[in-house]
């Protein structure tokens, strides 16, 4: 039954709205064919993942929303506290620790997980930062990066290959052309990357995080989708595992985008005993008594495992080719923007 109302208006114009006054109207911003056609092809995307996980064996569980302690590693963000029943409780900014804990119960786990990072307002000009979004988080017991990249990969290219056959005229209106990635992504190491940035230009720490800027370059730089692995042990969370042979590195990787479209994910493999983690923990300036149930879990033991998580927007600003990721949100929350 279609229900008509004066009261709902449809839209006036196809003019596109600007960051601020797409996000602060978005009963307004919402009802246009450009929003409709972006928040279609979202929807085809979280049902290919959903189907391809399903298919390979995957269980999907129910994400936190809120918890004694969340993922500190994420790059000079804030992180929001709620009091819950005297105690201090903070809003996830990723579900990792969480993940890791189903490796208890299943060998293949995903979740579509609600996080919140209070960015500095300036990453409201990368274009791809949110501050509440959506991340797709997968766990593998027993699992390598390898064997997660590999997934990735063709996760990846299932998510192009249904949007580009179901979402045709959703493209066509948005005006994105979608290259089919091959079957494989690139891989290459972080100093390899450094290397490559350090051709165009940058000056950049080797052990350090590749700034936003310059891996905005990068992914302008490289034509389809690559994994950078391998990164400095200095530039990440104290849950990714030390190469045994070069502590001074760990298992970890990001997905970087084409076009300028950059980062969509991280992962990697994990600490997963006390002591590793405790180490890791301190070298990165963490307080472990914080983290008590987290280590209790390890102590009572957890399988090794690798996983990633994509962020649900980003990726869908990519299929899209949308400048701005708060039209890939159907209720946009933009750093600064209020
Ligand atoms: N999702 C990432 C992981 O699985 C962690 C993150 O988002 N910071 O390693």
């Amino acid at each position: 039954m279609v229900w008509e109302s004066s009261s709902q208006r449809q839209p006036t114009s196809t003019v596109d709205f600007d960051m601020e006054r797409g996000v602060q109207f978005r009963y307004q911003s919402i009802r246009t064919p450009r929003a409709r056609a972006i928040l279609q092809v979202q929807h085809e995307l979280l049902r290919t993942c959903r189907q391809f996980l399903d298919r390979v064996g995957f269980t999907e569980v129910l994400a936190p929303i809120i918890g004694p302690v969340t993922d500190p590693g994420i790059r000079g963000a804030d992180i929001i506290e709620v009091p819950f029943y005297g105690k201090a409780y903070v809003l996830m900014t990723s579900m990792i620790l969480y993940k890791q804990m189903t490796m208890a119960s299943f060998p293949r786990v995903y979740a579509f997980s609600p996080n919140v990072r209070l960015e500095p307002s300036i990453s409201s000009t990368t274009g791809r930062h949110l501050a509440e979004f959506y991340q797709l988080d997968l766990e593998v017991a027993h699992g390598t990066c390898d064997e997660v990249m590999a997934l990735g990969d063709t996760l990846l290219s299932e998510a192009i290959i249904t949007v580009r056959h179901a979402c045709a005229e959703q493209l066509e209106l948005l005006g994105r052309t979608l290259p089919l990635p091959p079957r494989q992504l690139p891989r290459i190491t972080h100093a390899i990357a450094i290397e490559l940035l350090t051709e165009l230009g940058f000056e950049l720490d080797p052990t350090a995080e590749i700034p936003w800027e310059a891996e905005h370059h990068l992914s302008l730089h490289l034509e389809t989708p690559f994994w950078i692995t391998d990164y400095p042990t200095t530039a990440r969370g104290f849950y990714y595992l030390r190469d045994p042979g070069y502590p001074e590195y760990v298992r970890s990787m990001d997905l970087i985008l084409p076009e300028g479209f950059g980062e969509i994910s991280s992962g990697g493999e994990r600490e997963y005993t006390v002591e590793g983690v405790t180490q890791r923990m301190l070298q990165t300036g963490e307080d472990p008594t914080k983290y008590a149930w987290y280590l209790d879990m390890l102590q009572e033991g957890i399988p090794p495992s690798a996983g990633f998580g994509i962020g649900l927007e980003r990726l869908t600003r990519y299929l899209c080719g949308v400048p701005h990721i708060w039209e890939c949100s159907p209720f946009p929350k933009v750093p600064g923007v209020t």
